[in-house]
């Protein structure tokens, strides 16, 4: 069921957005969705605002952050900017006593993640990470099943996200270099869903890893690149179970596909971003799809389903169930499973790890609680 902001006694919940690009347009129709009423657009230039709010429908455009963060009329700031521009304008808008939504990486170290998470505890303002792919109902289906023992022990995990818009040497973009994306880039920008996704289904964290990573091309479009496109990391959980992570951003043919399998000592799930309506369910002796339905579904599940079985729901609805929470957040409630800046340094936690392991060929790194 989707939250009704305009019943919480608070009012409609008024949206300023930071950035113009993709993301922006994904965050604006979720806000939509969620009955929050778009005040205010700014990205780097004027100009550039102006186009934005144009095409996101906002109400006005701002001519920088500053103004927009301090605009009286604007109750939660969602920052779709580059990765390096997260850690400050996020602890300007606390300062400033918004609600905050952050882009992951929340931060590009955890040092800064932390002091994010501290601030938002400090400040009591609600402060998420759109980790949203734990908003597909048959990731909540798979979550619930895991923490009612269906599965048995966790014994190993075999996941990967695969995208291909990097395969081409011209293939470039601002996450490629870390002045503007930070020192990783494939696993900041999709490992860190990944990771946040098994941890959030086996309701365990991973304790240690070793990554090796590969930078495929030198240059891209004739700049140099200093971040990785692959990664390859073997996990080893708090249970003890052993599981890999393929991380790759030139896959050929993988679009968004992150996939998550996990096998326990009497049954296995497998859930597939790229088709979402399904929960994969083995057993020695049969294996089955499970299809989402709202009439079977567990109650967590069940929440996050918005239209009957059969009408698929994708990306898009995922984003939407995850802004209605923190919107629902926002007017007092507390959702199940909202990721927050905690989930945010975790995640900063984990890149360190990885960035470690892979500069020490490999070495096995503990994770830091
Ligand atoms: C690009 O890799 C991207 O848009 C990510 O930045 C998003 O977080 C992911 O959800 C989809 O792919």
């Amino acid at each position: 069921m989707t939250t009704d902001v305009t019943d919480t006694g608070l009012g409609t919940i008024r949206v300023g957005i930071l950035g113009g690009g993709f993301m922006a347009r994904v965050h604006r129709t979720a806000a939509r969705d969620a009955g929050g009423e778009l005040r205010a657009v700014a990205t780097r230039s004027a100009s550039g605002s102006r186009r934005a709010a144009d095409e996101l429908g906002a109400i006005r455009a701002e001519v920088d952050a500053e103004t927009l963060l301090s605009a009286e009329d604007v109750d939660v700031v969602h920052i779709c900017t580059p990765n390096t521009t997260h850690a400050d304008l996020a602890l300007r808008a606390l300062d400033a006593g918004k609600h905050v939504i952050c882009e992951k990486p929340l931060a590009t170290s955890a040092a800064d993640a932390r002091r994010l998470a501290d601030a938002a505890e400090a400040a009591a303002r609600v402060a998420a990470v759109p980790f949203v792919y734990r908003y597909h109902p048959m990731v909540r289906e798979a979550r619930a099943r895991v923490a009612r023992g269906d599965i048995g022990d966790l014994l190993t995990l075999d996941c990967s996200y695969l995208q291909d818009w990097m395969l081409l040497p011209s293939d470039d973009d601002w996450r490629v270099r870390a002045a503007s994306g930070g020192a990783s880039r494939a696993f900041a920008d999709i490992g860190s869903h990944l990771c946040d996704l098994v941890e959030f289904v086996i309701g365990e964290r991973i304790r240690s890893l070793s990554a090796r990573s590969r930078r495929v091309f030198a240059e891209r479009a004739g700049q140099p690149v200093d971040t990785e496109d692959i990664v390859a990391i073997l996990v080893e959980t708090d249970s003890g179970a052993l599981g890999t992570l393929l991380i790759s951003q030139m896959a050929a043919g993988r679009k968004n596909a992150l996939t998550l399998e996990l096998h326990g000592s009497s049954q296995s799930l497998r859930f597939e971003q790229e088709r979402p309506e399904e929960l994969w369910i083995g057993t020695r002796d049969e294996s089955r799809l499970l299809l989402r339905d709202p009439a079977t579904a567990a109650p967590d599940s069940a929440r996050l389903q918005r239209v009957p079985s059969g009408h698929a729901m994708g990306y898009q609805d995922a984003f939407n169930g995850f802004i209605a929470d923190v919107y629902a957040a926002i007017a007092g409630e507390t959702p199940e499973g909202l990721p927050t800046f905690e989930d945010g340094y975790r995640s900063a936690v984990l890149t360190e790890a990885v960035l470690a392991s892979a500069a020490a060929d490999g070495r096995w790194t503990e994770v830091a609680a």
